[in-house]
């Protein structure tokens, strides 16, 4: 071992790298649709948190809101089909062709400016991949006296059928009142295959609704924490002090905060966490982590466990370098231990034990 790097194998370094470049590779989302209609509103109950703000009216027709969450990039564009922006200029001026999915959102009906932008979505779709999603939003609102809902709701699907040109193009019902067709609507974005990688890293980060969604988070987890431990051990530049382990603390802590908001854990609940008797325990091993001085303490306070270790048979081919290796398994071994307290405390959120 030099300069606290291990030597590993070039093309094992690469291939970690590799698979650590696609574990932080972003997902565009774009939010397309008319003022008011509830992108906001939508992508905050995807998300599971109020990442945007929502009724209030933020001059959205000019200016284009964008935020983070995770892997995520959500970018709320401005309105199209106004005098100052015809779809053309709209496309122009915002390039709206990149990203990787689209999520038209509406109410009422659809406005002429919709067509033209319907022929975007499906050339952008055709050529470059990035799939589409038409969203009626507000579908608590669908009413009429003299119709009955599934009539009224047939009828909007026609329409925008008929503007995109296709006509079995699915059309998703939902509410974001009530949570209606949510979970229709996540389910088609994450069977859009051409999304690939990416359709993975959504289902990671959108809110959990069932215990599957929980497992899928799980698994996506593990495999971050695996690929996390090796190369937080081969690129450990920062021994920690005064122990026989090097392990980038910078990048178990942020493993961990990942961790964290996959499963949907806030800081705020740290203290709710506090009151319930058998999550008690767990919410306490979750949130010493919580900082990157804490996460200095435990690796301290548990290294002496780890060094003394069969490290060998973990990773057989790096033997010889102790302190790495030691640091490797703390990341496996912590990391794996946990995903298990994260997923068991958003099983009691998802099951209504505990409160959000
Ligand atoms: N009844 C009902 N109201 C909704 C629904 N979704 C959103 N709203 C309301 O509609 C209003 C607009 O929602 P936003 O999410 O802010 O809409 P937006 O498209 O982001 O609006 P801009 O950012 O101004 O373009 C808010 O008052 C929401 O509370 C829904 O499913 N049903
Ligand atoms: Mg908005």
């Amino acid at each position: 071992m030099e300069n606290g790097k291990l030597n590993l194998e070039e093309e094992m370094q690469a291939k970690w790298e590799e698979k650590k470049r696609e574990l932080e590779e972003e997902v565009h989302i774009a939010l397309v649709g008319q003022p008011g209609a509830g992108k906001s509103s939508l992508i905050n109950k995807l998300i599971g948190r109020k990442l945007f703000e929502t009724g209030v009216h933020t001059d959205t027709t000019v200016d284009m809101q964008e935020a983070a969450f995770g892997t995520l990039r959500i970018h709320d564009l401005p309105g199209y089909g106004t005098a100052r922006f015809p779809v053309e200029r709209w496309v122009e001026e915002f390039h709206p062709e990149q990203y990787d999915l689209y999520l038209f959102v509406f109410e009422g009906k659809l406005h002429d400016s919709d067509a033209i932008l319907f022929s975007y979505l499906k050339q952008w779709r055709d050529e470059r991949e990035h799939p589409f999603f038409i969203v009626r939003n507000k579908k608590d609102q669908i009413w009429d006296e003299e119709k009955p809902k599934t009539e009224l709701m047939e009828e909007i699907a026609r329409d925008v059928r008929d503007k995109l040109g296709e006509p079995e193009a699915p059309v998703q019902f939902v509410s974001c009142r009530t949570g209606e067709g949510i979970e229709e609507l996540k389910q088609a974005i994450f069977a859009a295959d051409v999304l690939g990688v990416k359709a993975s890293k959504l289902r990671a980060e959108f809110q959990a609704t069932s215990m599957e969604d929980l497992a899928y988070k799980k698994q996506h987890s593990m495999k971050a924490v695996n690929t996390y431990a090796w190369l937080g051990a081969a690129n450990a530049v920062n021994p920690v002090p005064g122990l026989d382990v090097t392990l980038d603390v910078g990048m178990f802590y942020k493993l961990l905060s990942e961790i964290r908001r996959i499963f949907g854990i806030t800081d705020d609940m740290a203290q709710t966490l506090e009151k319930y008797k058998v999550l008690a325990p767990i919410g306490q091993r979750v949130f010493s982590y919580a900082t990157q001085e804490g996460v200095v303490m435990m690796v301290k306070k548990l290294a002496g466990e780890f060094a003394g270790k069969e490290i060998a048979k973990y990773i057989p081919f790096v033997g010889q370098a102790a302190a790495a290796a030691t640091g490797y398994m703390m990341i496996q071994k912590i990391g794996e231990k946990y995903v298990d307290d994260c997923h068991a405390i958003a099983q009691e959120i998802l099951r209504g034990v505990l409160k959000r």
